[in-house]
């Protein structure tokens, strides 16, 4: 049977907005107040979701969530109309107010860890949404997550859905963001690797200083034994605390992997060499490249500023892989030079595309923080909701969608208007139809 790997990019959300409300991720705080581009930013989305398909590659999309969260500002203790729960949130606590209107969701690369059938003792594919409890706008995520991923992925043969991990940060799950799998065909047990912030249950163990570690080592192996893998499918790896003080808030901007490839920073992980003995150890396939960057070639700085390892490595043909980069890979010259000499040496990266993902980037999400992946068989992907597949008519539906209900101009005292949050809500209902989902917003049980 034919497996693939299949992308689901998140859609931006009709909120997008810079409100700096991720510490420890410097592009987010760098550009707090900016103007937003929510229009600009869903179409460059949708542009590199389209490129992907076009060049064969498996592309679905995940619907945004619902915001202004105008029942997470009630849990506050604001009352009355929707209307006077915003406008006093807004004016009296407008950190939080912004907070519940981020349309944060777009980075699909958070929204769950997803242990292909493959791996798992059931044969079934697992999914658990991330609880993204580190944030508090990330924190309103995780149920309709849920709700999405089910109406997605609905057929109980094939997959199995979890409740997230406990709200608390000694589980602090940041999903796929921190989690890579490396297999020799996409079909073939493969080895879930689990990149880790700190211990949550061990004070001893080292930690970032500086900014907060988001995932625990208790929570991914929490996820490894919902998701019911191996032993032989498992390998756990802390990433250095140093580069967490440095503005490495994800493992998926230090390293990323594909098949029989580890491409990442010198200064990624706490214990390199353990971390390639122990994939070594079990990873069965072909032969096994570790690309390692050394930081006198790109330093961490330039490695967060050019989000080199936030870029998607996808298979296209056997052997032969493709990074897709965001457009200040070239812009930073150490960056472009280092991906010129990549494509030179003997591995299988073969080609690299730049993509203008910028309205996403200067919230520091590059392109692989914008995708779940997803390995496929051909008959689950037969039980995926068709709908949700991106192809030339999906596209140019969804383009004209954003172009009917999006905004190009957005500043924070917009939000706080009931004209906004009508046209979320439109938007988000005339979507849920063009996706297939049924209800998913709690505004749709009304
Ligand atoms: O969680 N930024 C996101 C970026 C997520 C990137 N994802 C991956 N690396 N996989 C975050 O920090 C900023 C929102 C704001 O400031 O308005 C934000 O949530």
């Amino acid at each position: 049977m034919k497996y693939l790997e299949a992308n689901f990019d998140g859609l931006v959300g009709p909120t997008h907005n810079y409100a700096g409300l991720s510490y420890g991720n410097v592009a987010s705080k760098n550009n707090a107040q900016a103007v937003s581009n929510p229009k600009q930013a869903a179409l460059q989305g949708l542009a590199k979701m389209k490129a992907l398909a076009d060049m064969g590659m498996t592309q679905g999309v995940l619907a945004p969530q619902a915001r202004p969260d105008v029942e997470a500002m009630r849990k506050l203790g604001f009352s009355g109309s929707d209307e006077q729960v915003m406008k006093s949130a807004y004016s009296q606590v407008p950190h939080i107010y912004l907070a519940a209107c981020s349309a944060s969701s777009m980075w699909t690369a958070n929204a769950a860890t997803v242990s292909p059938s493959a791996d798992t003792a059931d044969n079934k594919v697992h999914f658990t949404p991330a609880n993204l409890t580190n944030k508090y706008h990330r924190s309103l995520e995780p149920e309709v997550t849920g709700k999405i991923l089910k109406a997605v992925f609905n057929d109980e043969q094939y997959f199995e859905h979890h409740p997230h991990l406990p709200d608390n940060d000694h589980f602090g799950d940041e999903g796929a963001a921190n989690h890579t799998r490396f297999c020799n065909d996409y079909g073939e047990s493969g080895v879930e690797f689990f990149v880790y912030g700190k211990y949550a249950f061990n004070d001893s163990k080292p930690a970032p200083k500086k900014f907060p570690a988001r995932h625990t080592f208790e929570a991914s192996q929490a996820v490894a034994r919902l998701h019911k893998l191996g032993q032989q499918n498992q390998v756990y790896a802390q990433q250095n605390p140093g580069v967490i003080d440095q503005g490495v808030f994800h493992n998926d901007v230090i390293s990323v992997g594909n098949q029989n490839v580890l491409f990442y920073h010198q200064q990624a992980f706490l214990d390199t060499n353990k971390v390639k003995s122990d994939i070594l150890a079990k990873y069965q396939g072909d032969k096994f490249h570790f690309i390692e960057v050394p930081t006198d070639r790109v330093s961490v700085n330039d490695a967060v500023k050019s989000y080199l390892f936030n870029t998607q490595l996808i298979s296209l043909s056997k052997g032969q892989m493709t990074i897709i980069a965001p457009q200040e890979c070239q812009e930073i010259e150490s960056v472009n030079h280092y991906l010129k000499s990549v494509i030179e040496a003997d591995n299988p990266i073969v080609d690299v595309k730049f993509f203008d993902v910028k309205q996403s980037m200067q919230n520091g999400g590059g392109p692989a923080c914008l995708r779940l992946r997803v390995a496929l068989s051909e008959q689950e992907l037969a039980a995926t909701n068709q709908a949700c597949l991106i192809n030339q008519s999906k596209y140019d539906e969804l383009c004209n969608w954003v172009n009917k209900h999006y905004r190009d101009r957005l500043t924070a005292a917009d939000l706080a208007t009931l004209e906004m949050l009508n046209e979320s809500r439109t938007a988000l209902d005339e979507l849920t139809k063009i996706l297939n989902l049924g209800s998913v917003y709690p505004f749709q049980k009304a």
